[in-house]
């Protein structure tokens, strides 16, 4: 067993997610804007493979608020559902202080909350409504899936696989939403890939949060399977991802796409070797801001910066 020293360097301060939880607006510490980054990545992702110069971009900022509006829903109702546990939180590994989320500390009631929740799906499908089809189905998807995810009877964040399960049709949905703006590279085998690599980073996260998950009795897949186990099957899981993404490499022929597949597939190499090679007992020393947040963060910034190169034809292939 560690000492309580070296657990509390490798799992806080978290760099991005610190002003959260002193944050004095009881909204931010409701909505949990950073915690959006693990699904704003898929989602531009997919804008900026997707985009063409025919996309208008009063499209683009339609999907950012159905986005918004997504990303609200989920994670209000799981501050709702998780009141009971949350209370127990010891405030490490996460993006907040989840003890102070403003459900359990009484500054928002559940009544309000639950208005929020219904007001969001409907402005969230609104705006994917006036997008296109296949925004509208994604956007539909993936907000059902919040809630099966919190929300008894289903309540699968509480189950093993269902919480891999949700975040992976969530992530890979995102960003077929996110595709679906520009409509470019529609392709089964992209969108399959996309899954596989949800999976993938979802299950370090599930791993950092083992401790508290079983002491709340939560059977989390890392807590059902156990830390190592899990984060042993990355490696049969990102051998099949880079089986997937070479074949995307074959049959495109383009650049873009070229180049995508090979920093996805160095990342998810390097992701779940590190991985691998940090599990001690049923810790991982990974830090989930330092490889998930931070990364994502840019990388999403910088997908937005290309979409817009894109659909400005300053960059064409
Ligand atoms: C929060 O889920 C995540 C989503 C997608 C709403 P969680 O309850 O498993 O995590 P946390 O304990 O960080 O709230
Ligand atoms: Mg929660
Ligand atoms: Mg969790």
């Amino acid at each position: 067993m560690n000492s309580s020293r070296e657990r509390a360097v490798e799992t806080s301060p978290d760099m991005l997610g610190g002003w959260l939880s002193t944050s004095s607006s009881k909204y931010i510490r409701l909505f949990r804007p950073v915690a959006w980054i693990c699904f704003l990545l898929p989602f531009t992702v997919g804008l900026a493979i997707g985009s063409t110069t025919s996309v208008s971009l009063h499209y683009v900022l339609y999907g950012f608020i159905s986005f918004i509006f997504s990303m609200v829903l989920a994670f209000t109702t799981n501050a709702i559902a998780d009141r009971d546990v949350d209370r127990l939180h010891d405030g490490r590994a996460k993006d907040i202080d989840l003890s102070r989320q403003p459900i359990v500390t009484g500054e928002i009631s559940i009544l309000w909350g639950t208005i929020i929740v219904i007001i969001s799906v409907l402005l969230s499908m609104l705006f994917a409504y006036m997008i296109n089809p296949i925004f509208l189905v994604c956007m539909l998807v993936c907000n059902i899936m919040w809630i099966l995810y919190s929300v008894p009877p289903t309540r699968f964040k509480a189950r093993p696989v269902g919480d891999i399960f949700c975040n992976t049709v969530a992530g890979g949905t995102l960003f077929v939403a996110g595709l679906s703006i520009g409509g470019a590279y529609m392709d089964t085998l992209i969108i399959i890939g996309i899954f596989i690599m949800a999976s993938i980073f979802y299950i370090p996260t599930a791993v950092t949060d083992y401790d508290f998950d079983k002491s709340a009795g939560l059977k989390t897949s890392a807590v059902y399977f156990t830390p190592k186990v899990i984060i042993r099957a990355l490696y049969p899981l990102t051998g099949f991802f880079v089986i997937v993404w070479l074949a995307v490499m074959y049959m495109y022929n383009e650049l873009e796409l070229r180049i995508f597949a090979l920093l996805v597939i160095s990342y998810a190499i390097i992701y779940t070797v590190y991985a691998n090679t940090h599990v001690v007992g049923t810790n991982l020393r990974m830090r989930v801001d330092k490889w998930v947040f931070i990364p994502f963060f840019f990388i999403s910034i910088l997908s937005i910066l290309y979409a817009l190169m894109k659909i400005f034809g300053f960059i064409t292939f």
